[in-house]
């Protein structure tokens, strides 16, 4: 009943058929970029995601095709007003019909191949292939990321929902165990006592905001913590701090601001002082810098005793672990830096990554916009231990990857699309345009323990399962799992994803033109139009008129659209903490859009 055919037919099809048909519906068409691999190792082209087409999830049902003919894209153009009305009633009952048929949908997805290949980039931005084991949707037993050895079942990582599931692998390993101290490694709270009240990756931001007006990049964020780290241990913490915020006010990219006496007052108080200025001491300053200029005013700041108290307040880079899950937050940054993906953002994307403010409210509100520079909010967490498939036990971490939009602009595709013909109005809201777009990848990644405990080194994990999603928690829901369980992917190797136009879907793949209609649909509806097509109950002209409407409407207007302009890394990384214990300023993961995608299991 169904006929698959290779993605490689799809995209040559698609390439030949494709753009043209669209194009003379009303799809508007968008000029390709070259992606910028000039420095870069060849990859095979055929085998490569990141070309358009490449790896689509593609299958063709019977009958389908994608890109109309010219003879059926004539007869449709051809219909009158009340042939027209005709195909409506036709179209809308074909897609009605192929939604019942619960023996398309419960197999829509046995084709999907076993195997992908993903791309991954080093920090030198060289690409390598990688086959990834392809993991079905909504299968009932998920290939989990790691299993328990001499168990007849695979482990159930991941619920932070659902403690017990942690419960379980911690009572699974101290069964079978013969080092049962491991089994409460977990449960295990960082020894030190705080005797200090100011969180030191905080304190480092608080300097960049006040003085520059935005968050510190992801390479500044790890020197200033590295440098401090060094200095608590040296106890020379007052002059790194002082060399901090003279690097930032010292900096060309202040100078840039132009910031007027008073206001540079201001920028002094909030950087050094981390606070509002005070009106007497905001006037003082302010004539001292008239006559006496900036650069006086700032070693004022310097060698001030309220900095000097506060510095001394600042915990300690090595032990502190703000989100309170007995995990040290710099490793936690450390291990998110190790994996952070490799975004490749769409050209004409109109929307802009976006960082919130400190707030329970919901929605969110916009702090700051950053174009289509990736911007990303990452968790780490802790699921517990497993044996990998050498038998080793591994501590496993999960980690999240958050990327906040400001808009979610709506499919690319133009008025001219008839789809208002097919009854599919609740994919079409699930796709339609809306404020604010919380998008994601996480993945599950591990390292053989350490001293009966997690190892504290992010070069010893590896990669075991990647996730992505598109149209989350919709009909159109897009989430792909790929395990890499016998060939874990090292540190150091970032996924290449792919954040589709103006949608932001995630993918581990170039998703140009990917359709968006569950498949049991597109499939069955082209299977009743052939049959009406051959029981003569409908004309070939309006045969051929109906597969124009509908390869219009699954192939190219409910799609994504994507154009390669290369990739980077997210300039801005943010550790969000946990649900209910946010850090760096992030309560707004309690808004329950982000805190859904947090606590929903993903392994099973
Ligand atoms: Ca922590
Ligand atoms: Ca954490």
């Amino acid at each position: 009943m169904r006929r698959l055919i290779s993605t490689l037919i799809a995209l040559s099809m698609l390439l030949a058929l494709g753009a043209p048909a669209f194009v003379s519906l009303g799809q508007k068409a968008t000029p390709g970029a070259p992606p910028d691999r000039a420095s870069q190792p060849p990859i095979d082209p055929a085998q490569d995601p990141a070309q358009p087409g490449h790896a689509i999830l593609h299958k063709m049902p019977k009958g389908a095709r994608i890109g109309s003919t010219p003879e059926q894209i004539a007869a449709w153009n051809n219909l009158s007003a009340a042939d027209k009305a005709r195909a409506g009633k036709i179209l809308r009952d074909a897609v009605a019909g192929a939604r019942q048929n619960q023996e398309l949908k419960k197999h829509q997805n046995d084709d999907l191949p076993n195997s992908l290949n993903l791309s991954f980039s080093k920090q030198d931005r060289s690409r390598q292939l990688r086959p990834a084991n392809l993991q079905k949707k909504g299968e009932a037993n998920l290939t989990s990321a790691l299993k328990l050895k001499g168990k007849d079942r695979y482990l159930t990582l991941a619920s932070t929902k659902a403690a017990s599931n942690v419960t379980i692998l911690k009572d699974s390993y101290k069964r079978r165990g013969t080092e049962t101290q491991r089994a409460h490694a977990l449960k295990r709270a960082l020894s030190q006592p705080f005797d200090c009240s100011r969180a030191p990756e905080q304190f480092v931001r608080t300097f960049y905001e006040g003085a520059l007006a935005r968050p510190p990049h992801a390479d500044e964020l790890t020197y200033w913590m590295d440098t401090l780290a060094t200095a608590q241990s040296n106890s020379t913490t007052l002059a790194a701090v002082q060399s901090l915020g003279n690097t930032l006010f010292q900096s060309q990219e202040y100078a840039n601001r132009g910031r007027s006496n008073v206001n540079f007052v201001y920028d002094c108080y909030k950087a050094w002082l981390h606070r509002e200025p005070d009106q007497s001491g905001w006037d003082f300053w302010t004539n001292q810098a008239d006559v006496n200029g900036q650069p006086a005013v700032l070693q004022a700041f310097v060698v001030c005793g309220e900095l000097s108290d506060h510095v001394a307040e600042v915990c300690n880079v090595a032990t502190y672990d703000g989100d309170q899950d007995s995990t040290v937050d710099q490793f936690e940054n450390q291990v998110a830096d190790a994996f952070t993906p490799y975004y490749h953002v769409s050209a004409y994307d109109p929307d802009q990554f976006a960082t919130f403010n400190d707030s329970t409210s919901a929605p969110e509100s916009i702090k700051q916009l950053f174009g289509t520079t990736p911007i990303s909010h990452f968790r780490v967490h802790k699921e517990g231990f497993a044996y990998d498939a050498n038998n080793n036990v591994v501590g496993v971490l999960r980690i999240d990857y958050l990327t906040f939009w400001n808009y979610d602009s709506g499919l690319v595709s133009g008025g001219a699309c008839a789809w208002n013909l097919f009854g599919l109005d609740d994919v079409l809201a699930a796709l339609d345009g809306h404020y604010l777009d919380h998008e994601r990848s996480a993945m599950l990644v591990a390292a053989p323990i350490s001293n009966g405990d997690y190892n504290l080194d992010p070069a010893n994990y590896s990669i075991y399962n990647i996730f992505t999603t598109g149209h989350e928690f919709t009909l159109t829901d897009q989430s792909t799992w790929y395990s890499y369980f016998t060939n874990p992917v090292p540190a150091g190797n970032h996924v290449n994803l792919f954040l589709s136009r103006s949608k932001h879907a995630t993918y581990a793949f170039n998703p140009d033109y990917m359709p968006l209609t569950p498949w049991y649909i597109i499939d069955g509806t082209f299977e009743a139009l052939w049959l009406a097509y051959v029981y003569n109950e409908i004309p070939w002209w309006l045969y051929y008129a109906l597969l124009a409407a509908a390869n219009d409407v699954f192939f190219s207007c409910l799609t994504e659209r994507f154009t390669e302009q290369g990739g980077q890394y997210a300039l801005v990384r943010t550790a969000v903490g946990e649900p209910g214990v946010p850090i760096n300023h992030s309560s707004y993961i309690a808004v329950s859009t982000i805190n859904t995608q947090l606590t929903t299991s993903y392994f099973h």
